[in-house]
């Protein structure tokens, strides 16, 4: 592999940080940013990794001062609308950070559809993805841009609902709101700009092996058991995700086997009492730490 440097841009502190520096960590980067730390040089893939706002990232891929960056889809898509000359593309989802962009209006308000919303003044961080969503459903309303707060405009009425993220939907519910529509789902993925080089493309898919490596583990298990041997078809009923079993014999017995097998799904206690109601014993279900397929 070339030597060349890979540089990533990843967001500083916020809710992207703690899941883009865990996935990160456990590709072997030992990241250990500090408060005034902003860029992090590591020998792992010869690559460094600068701290920056999340808004800044899509920017600094477009414009190729860095090559990857980690960003919410939220944020890729709102500087798409706003750069349709980009040159960024969504390499690969990354599983954490799952939000959803929607408009939520005063619960015991007289907004109860979109096309209610016609007239009205909406607060939003994401402007150009309201704009979008508005156009495609024909309704005119005013966008009042606001960086942060948003939930708090209906409350201090200057705005009759709002366009934000909503994760759990508890802010909403603190700010007397509900959701009236969702604009799209968001997590956080990795982007990449179009026109890098050969020697930066040849990195960055290596990275993407190993992240990947790492998420397709994070909810297998490696499950372990004795069974009848005339119980192993319904195993794979009973386990979720599951491929082909390894079916061992067991030393001195004609019917038991041992069964080891990989889960694909989260395996709950549910789950193991159904093991149990066939007759599984000795039950071990161990964590898998990469998947390489
Ligand atoms: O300082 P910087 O600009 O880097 O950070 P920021 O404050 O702009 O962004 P940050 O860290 O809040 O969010 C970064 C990204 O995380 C977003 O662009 C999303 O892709 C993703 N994400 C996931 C979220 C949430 N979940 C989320 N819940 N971003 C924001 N929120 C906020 C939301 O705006 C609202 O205020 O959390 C509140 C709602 O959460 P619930 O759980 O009460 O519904
Ligand atoms: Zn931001």
């Amino acid at each position: 592999m070339s030597d060349c440097k890979l540089k990533v841009a990843l967001q500083k502190s916020g809710k992207l940080s703690e899941g883009s520096f865990e996935l990160l960590n456990k590709c072997s980067f030992k990241l250990r940013p500090s408060k005034n730390h902003y860029l992090i040089e590591t020998k792992e893939l010869n690559s460094s990794f600068l701290l920056i706002r999340d808004d800044d990232i899509p920017g600094f891929v477009d414009s190729e001062v860095s090559d990857i960056g980690i960003v919410g889809e939220n944020g890729v898509f709102e500087y798409i609308l706003d750069n349709p000359k980009h040159n960024l593309e969504v390499i690969t989802k990354l599983g954490f950070a799952h939000c959803r962009l929607s408009i939520a209006v005063p619960q015991d308000g007289q907004i109860k559809s979109i096309q209610d919303l016609h007239g009205k003044t909406i607060a939003t961080s994401y402007p150009a993805s309201l704009r979008d969503f508005l156009a495609k459903h024909n309704v005119q309303a005013k966008i009042l841009v606001m960086h942060g707060s948003v939930e708090l405009a209906p409350k201090i009425a200057i705005a009759d609902a709002i366009c934000d993220l909503v994760s759990t939907g508890a802010t909403l519910k603190e700010n007397k709101l509900v959701e009236l529509e969702v604009i799209f789902e968001s997590e956080a993925v990795i982007i990449g700009n179009k026109n890098c080089s050969a020697e930066v493309k040849e990195k960055i898919n290596e990275l993407i092996f190993r992240l990947q490596s790492v998420i397709e583990a994070k909810d297998s298990k490696y499950i372990m058991l004795h069974i009848d041997k005339s119980q192993v078809g319904k195993l794979q009923e009973i386990l979720p995700g599951c491929e082909s079993p390894t079916v061992l014999y067991l030393h001195g017995s004609e019917d038991k086997v041992a069964v080891h097998v990989v889960s694909k799904e989260g395996i709950f206690w549910d789950t193991i009492s159904k093991l149990k109601s066939i007759g599984a014993t000795s039950i071990l279900v161990l964590p898998i730490e990469k998947m390489m397929s």
